[in-house]
């Protein structure tokens, strides 16, 4: 598999020198400062590709703009209201562009509103580290209490309001504020930052808009951006909704191997595929995440590879964000499936068989804390993250090779 490492830009509290350190060979990003819906200019795609290819010293980098995460769909095309048409042709454009660059895979999502979320940014785990959680009783506690959502109560179980209704009053006002914060305001990567009024109002855009139609606006904007696609080589991968289940009253299309189903069936174009997250995807315990792999192997064009442990085996539920090895998916079976497919490819003389794949996520252990990286994209949580999956990818493709006597 194609090691890479998620880089923020020349922000970003991780240097592309640690990248290198880390081991990987080429580099994941985006224009995080395009506004979403505008075009993405040959100039700024250029410019960004130029910050990869150097490191602060100005010595080569040894290391690309592979794929790029995320091309953000605007709210207006998930609700396909305002300027639908205007945003979509932005979006051929930038992928023309991107393409022009010499990139050739795209990943974004379809979440309404917020993309992924979590309560807590820094759970306290055994080790003495800390990790991210998501806490169904915290999120309902800002859902009623906080946000004040009309009709919230009826989207948890009694036994949940009740725990959200207590947990609420043991928030201070900073407690309080920080959460509504990691909420709204969005964690690193997700391109929209709303205020709690704003949040609000966004919410409001999709009364009335259920699973159905927000099915068939993401099949509209595919079936208007896969020919653009196809015809300039892209590959577009489509991220899982994160937790796969429905937050805030607002309908998920992205959470299940039957939603991926409909949706390849809905739009079968070959451009269109799976960021194969298995942190998402894992949280669900319906999801069988190597018989997903098994099924979407061809569809894999990127890999997530992270881990969550829940706190029961029911949807919603609590969850936090485990070491890679760790947790509720069975990930040396997930890279097996992985690199078969990857076997397949080469087989069938696939040029760029490789799947690219980076360790998402890391707990912050050793300097992580403080050290100013972006919530769940620390230095030394990722590294390790990074050695062990590549450790289990070595380990499997040598007893792979042994047996097949190469
Ligand atoms: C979180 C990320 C997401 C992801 C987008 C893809 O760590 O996996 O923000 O980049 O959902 O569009």
């Amino acid at each position: 598999m194609r090691q890479l490492w998620r880089w923020f830009g020349p922000a970003d509290g991780v240097s592309l020198s640690d990248a290198r350190q880390a081991g990987a060979e080429g580099i994941v990003t985006a224009l995080h400062h395009v506004p979403t819906g505008d075009v993405w200019t040959p100039e700024a795609i250029a410019e960004r590709q130029r910050d990869v290819a150097f490191l602060e010293d100005g010595r080569s980098s040894g290391l690309a703009w592979e794929l790029v995460e995320s091309l953000p769909v605007s709210e207006a095309i998930k609700t396909r209201s305002g300027d639908w048409s205007g945003d979509i042709e932005r979006y051929c454009q930038s992928l023309e562009n991107i393409s022009d660059a010499g990139i050739n895979t795209v990943c974004y999502n379809f979440m309404p509103v917020l993309d992924w979320t979590r309560t807590d940014l820094a759970a306290p785990m055994a080790h003495g580290g800390t990790a991210m959680r998501f806490d169904l009783v915290v999120f309902a506690a800002f859902d009623l209490h906080i946000l004040g959502r009309s009709g919230a109560v009826s989207d948890y179980d009694g036994a949940i309001v009740r725990e959200a209704n207590a947990r609420i009053r043991t928030l201070d006002t900073i407690e309080r504020s920080k959460l509504a914060e990691n909420i709204s305001a969005g964690l690193p990567g997700a391109e929209e930052h709303w205020s709690l009024g704003s949040l609000r109002d966004r919410l409001e855009d999709y009364a009335g808009l259920g699973r159905d139609q927000l099915f068939q606006n993401h099949v509209a904007f595919l079936e208007a951006v896969a020919p653009v696609a196809e015809r300039v080589g892209v590959r577009l991968c489509c991220h899982p909704d994160d937790p796969p289940f429905p937050l805030l009253g607002l309908p998920r299309v992205v959470s299940t191997a039957d939603d991926y189903r409909a949706l390849f069936d809905a739009v079968p174009s070959p451009a269109v595929g799976i960021t194969f997250c298995t942190g998402s995807l894992g949280v669900r315990p319906d999801n069988d995440l190597p018989a997903m792999a098994r099924e979407f192997g061809p569809r894999l064009f990127f890999a997530h590879l992270r881990n969550v442990s829940r706190d029961r085996n029911r949807i919603p539920c609590s969850f936090f964000e485990d070491e890679h090895l760790e947790g509720d998916t069975d990930m040396v079976t997930v890279i097996d499936v992985l690199l078969a497919e990857e076997r397949r490819r080469a087989a069938v003389g696939c040029p760029d068989f490789e799947i690219p794949m980076r360790p998402d996520h890391g707990q912050d252990i050793l300097s992580d804390s403080g050290s100013g990286s972006q919530p769940g994209y620390p230095a030394v949580g990722r590294l390790k993250g990074l050695a062990e999956l590549r450790g289990v990818m070595r380990a499997l493709q040598a007893v792979d090779a042994r047996r097949s006597g190469v």
